[in-house]
């Protein structure tokens, strides 16, 4: 019923369409959460620590992607091949593809498929989309299409290996709380610049509005141009309008532990909590529950599940592509007096000045700066 009749399924999302189509059926629901750590990966009280001064992994960002996508380029003349399906999960060597009626089947990788996409740990990621044929009763992966965006980072022992966690994700739901535990502004400006860093939309979802007013933090993100939502599922506050918002949209959910990101998922989807149970039973017995997962839910979008947004951290990037993903300090940046300005201690600093006005939001210089002096200080 869900995943069948929904025009999602029906074709591949072609390369570059970032929007969904599906249209809300039902998000208002106030259920209590109960599909008991589903996201089990993305909770992220460990991120700041990971991700400190003694992280210097590299994620690669839009070098790998474009190198993933020349590999997978090469494989063109199958992309008209058999059947058209999205990887939603693994299980040892076999890969779940759902098709466009919403069917999952393990699928087999064809080898010179994973001879040419050599360099990543596994070719493909949950949030692909691939063409498969049928042997017999075996699904075999013929070609994997170009993707729109990933989240990867590298190997912590080998750098030449590339870990992928999703690939063609349209947002990246920022989940923090107003209070239980404390706004962190910071977080959520981590969390933008990854997905600018990686060509991904992002949307803020302040839960617990019913502890505190998010008039403050939703003018702030608002005012960069990112969807903020209030919501709470004690109140029923923003959940139809973020239901709205999501529907038709693959959807990382980012976010600290206790800020809601469970209570919010089984208000938005009443019906996969039923299903997650369903699903675990698919791929004959197979365990899928070790690594990432994609779940289709009742607005024709899919939820991902994936350990990729706690680990790609921000550790590949130069000082400029900080100061250049940061909206607002990067529309300052043409008024400084040097190119190169990192707007930490030099003269005629537009941005230092526009903190100082107020025009950028202090807490924003502050989880820059944090960024620059922690995260990316050469040792
Ligand atoms: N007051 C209030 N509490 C909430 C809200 N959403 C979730 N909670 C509570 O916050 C706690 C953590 O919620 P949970 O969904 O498990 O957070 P997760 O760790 O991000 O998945 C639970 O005790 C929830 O009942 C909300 O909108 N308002
Ligand atoms: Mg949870
Ligand atoms: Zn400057």
């Amino acid at each position: 019923m869900v995943e069948s009749g929904d025009p999602k399924y029906k074709g591949l999302r072609s390369h570059g369409q970032r929007q969904g189509m599906g249209r809300l059926r039902r998000a208002n629901s106030q259920d209590t959460a109960r599909i008991g750590g589903w996201e089990k990966h993305s909770d992220d009280d460990t991120f700041l620590e990971k991700h400190g001064k003694n992280s210097r992994r590299s994620h690669g960002g839009e070098a790998l992607l474009a190198k993933f996508n020349r590999l997978a380029g090469d494989s063109i003349t199958t992309h008209t091949m058999g059947m058209s399906g999205h990887v939603c999960g693994f299980a040892g060597m076999t890969v779940l593809v759902r098709d466009s009626e919403g069917i999952e089947r393990f699928c087999i990788v064809r080898q010179n498929l994973k001879k040419r996409i050599a360099g990543v740990k596994n070719p493909l990621s949950i949030g692909d989309n691939v063409r498969f044929t049928m042997n017999n009763d075996e699904g075999v992966i013929e070609a994997v299409c170009p993707r729109t965006n990933q989240l990867a980072r590298t190997d912590s022992h080998n750098r030449a290996l590339l870990h992928i966690f999703a690939a063609n994700i349209d947002c990246l739901v920022i989940v923090a709380a107003m209070a239980e535990p404390e706004l962190k502004y910071g977080l959520i400006d981590r969390y933008l610049l990854i997905a600018a860093y990686n060509a991904i939309n992002a949307t803020v979802i302040l839960t617990k509005s019913d502890l505190a007013d998010t008039a403050t933090p939703r003018a702030l993100y608002s005012s960069l141009q990112v969807p903020t939502f209030s919501a709470s599922i004690k109140t029923g506050d923003g959940i139809k309008a973020v239901g709205t918002h999501l529907a038709g949209k693959v959807c990382v959910f980012a976010g600290q532990s206790g800020v809601g990101k469970s209570s919010l998922i089984n208000a938005l989807y009443p019906d996969l909590a039923a299903r997650v149970g369903s699903v675990a039973q698919a791929g004959h017995g197979r365990h899928t529950t070790t690594s990432s997962r994609s779940y289709s839910v009742a607005n024709g979008g899919q939820l991902m599940d994936t350990p990729g947004i706690r680990e790609c951290g921000i550790t590949g990037m130069q000082p400029l592509d900080v100061a250049l993903l940061y909206a607002d300090i990067a529309a300052q940046h043409p008024l400084c007096r040097f190119d190169d300005c990192s707007h930490l201690h030099e003269p005629d600093c537009a941005v230092q000045a526009a903190v100082a006005n107020g025009s950028i939001a202090a807490s924003r210089y502050e989880s820059y700066r944090s960024i620059l002096n922690e995260d990316l200080a050469t040792p």
